[in-house]
């Protein structure tokens, strides 16, 4: 008998055999996206609830950031920073008025612009704090992830992330998460020009900081004549409730890292935003990148923001992540199996009661994607839930109806 395979094993299988296997996927595989929905290959409709890694806020295929994507690649897409085009300064202007800064670096991925950030801060530190050649330090913090370059591993915690990838960057010092006490130690060695820190760890697992840790981390600095750095590639642009992270302690960090959802998830867009005293240091020639800050980048990221005002996503993902963690929360009072629930806006997790290395949170997800429903495991026992924004009530309800069916059918 002939074994007859199905598209979607036939897919998995050429990424098997012709992909670099740096990821391991939750087995489906989707074709097509619009709003909340994603479809996979067979035609069953999903529940997206990863939404990218919080790239898709504005939801999936949301036509007037395509719009101005398409138009904008019908008229020109690249000149590079060798040249100016017509778009650039009209973005610069708009992105930098929305966040309330004199200036914008622009960049393409995450990782590039937690770079950007590194970069910006130890010229800041060489050139107008003084700091003497080769000696500035950053602070960053334990159970961080700010991305995959061979600087950024230099100062990750992961093991799986770092291992045989040295030799490493120095000019870090780590500290514990969430621990004030451990900054103010930190911050009376010599030579510390910023510190660099995720309003909420996303690869942690959805870690919540103790309210008041980022505004007395950002005094503190403060004080210390040290850049405070946050990093919203996964937390800004509406997805805690509030436009930035930050916003919910009235903290304004001296350097701003977005990407993710500054496009909606439709183009690699990134973004470092800071005030002339620090992205003034620099000049021609010393940084850049050919795509970045490039027409179609410009003009979906303008396309993306627009989208989050007028449809009010950050009020939304504030109302509908109360809802979805009191129910949630329901389920773990009434059910044995999951522990805990937290995160702000619609970036929450759900804590399974099992170990960190086993593997239900993964075969829950599996249970889920079979109920319409799709979402990623972060460590063997986390779910991750990370909803476009765009979301309504009664869409959310459905989800939590999945959620809750799923948890009460489980047996592992
Ligand atoms: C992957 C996690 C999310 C980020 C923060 C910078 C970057 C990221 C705070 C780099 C990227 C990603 C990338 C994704 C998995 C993922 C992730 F689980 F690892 F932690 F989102 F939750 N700063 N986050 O979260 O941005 O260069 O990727 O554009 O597949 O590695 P990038």
């Amino acid at each position: 008998m002939v074994e007859q395979k199905t598209a979607t094993e036939e897919i998995i299988a050429l990424e098997e055999k012709y992909g670099a296997h740096n990821y391991h996927p939750l087995p489906v595989v989707l074709s097509k996206g619009e709003g909340v929905y994603v479809w996979d290959v067979e035609g069953k409709k999903y529940f997206d609830f990863l939404s990218a890694y919080s790239a898709v806020n504005q939801g999936h295929c949301h036509p007037k950031i395509i719009g101005a994507m398409v138009e904008q690649a019908k008229t020109l897409t690249l000149t590079s920073r060798a040249f100016y085009n017509d778009v650039l300064g009209e973005y610069e202007k708009y992105v930098c008025e929305f966040f309330g800064f004199d200036k914008v670096l622009p960049m393409n991925t995450g990782a590039e612009a937690v770079e950007t950030a590194i970069k910006l801060c130890r010229k800041w530190a060489y050139e107008k704090k003084g700091i003497a050649e080769d000696q500035a330090k950053i602070i960053v913090c334990d159970g961080n992830f700010h991305g995959r370059t061979t600087t950024i591993v230099s100062f990750s915690n992961d093991q799986v992330a770092r291992k045989n990838f040295g030799p490493f960057t120095s000019g870090f010092i780590n500290i514990p998460y969430n621990d004030i006490d451990a900054l103010e130690e930190a911050l009376k060695q010599d030579n510390i020009a910023g510190m660099l820190v995720e309003p909420i760890q996303g690869e942690a697992g959805v870690y919540v900081p103790d309210e008041g840790y980022l505004k007395a981390a950002d005094k503190l600095c403060k004080a210390n004549g040290v850049l405070f750095i946050a990093d919203e590639v996964q937390t800004g642009v509406a997805r805690t409730g509030r436009l930035l992270a930050v916003d919910h302690e009235n903290v304004k960090p001296d350097i701003l890292i977005l990407g993710k959802a500054l496009s909606g998830g439709a183009y690699p867009v990134s973004a470092v935003l800071a005030n002339d005293e620090v992205m003034m240091v620099i000049k021609p020639g010393q940084h850049g990148s050919t795509f970045g800050g490039n027409p179609i980048a410009a003009k979906v990221a303008i396309a993306a923001l627009e989208v989050v005002k007028e449809e009010k996503l950050a009020e939304k993902s504030e109302y509908l992540g109360q809802l979805f963690r009191s129910e949630m929360q329901k389920l773990v009072d009434s059910n044995d199996l999951i522990s805990k629930v937290r995160g702000k806006g619609l970036l929450n997790a759900v804590v399974i009661n099992d170990t960190e290395d086993s593997s239900t949170a993964w075969d829950i997800c599996l249970k889920l994607r079979d109920n319409g429903l799709l979402a990623k495991p972060t460590h063997g026992n986390i779910i991750r839930f990370a909803p476009p924004l765009v979301m309504t009530e009664k869409e959310l309800m459905e989800c939590v109806v999945i959620i809750k069916k799923t948890i009460e059918e489980f047996k592992k």
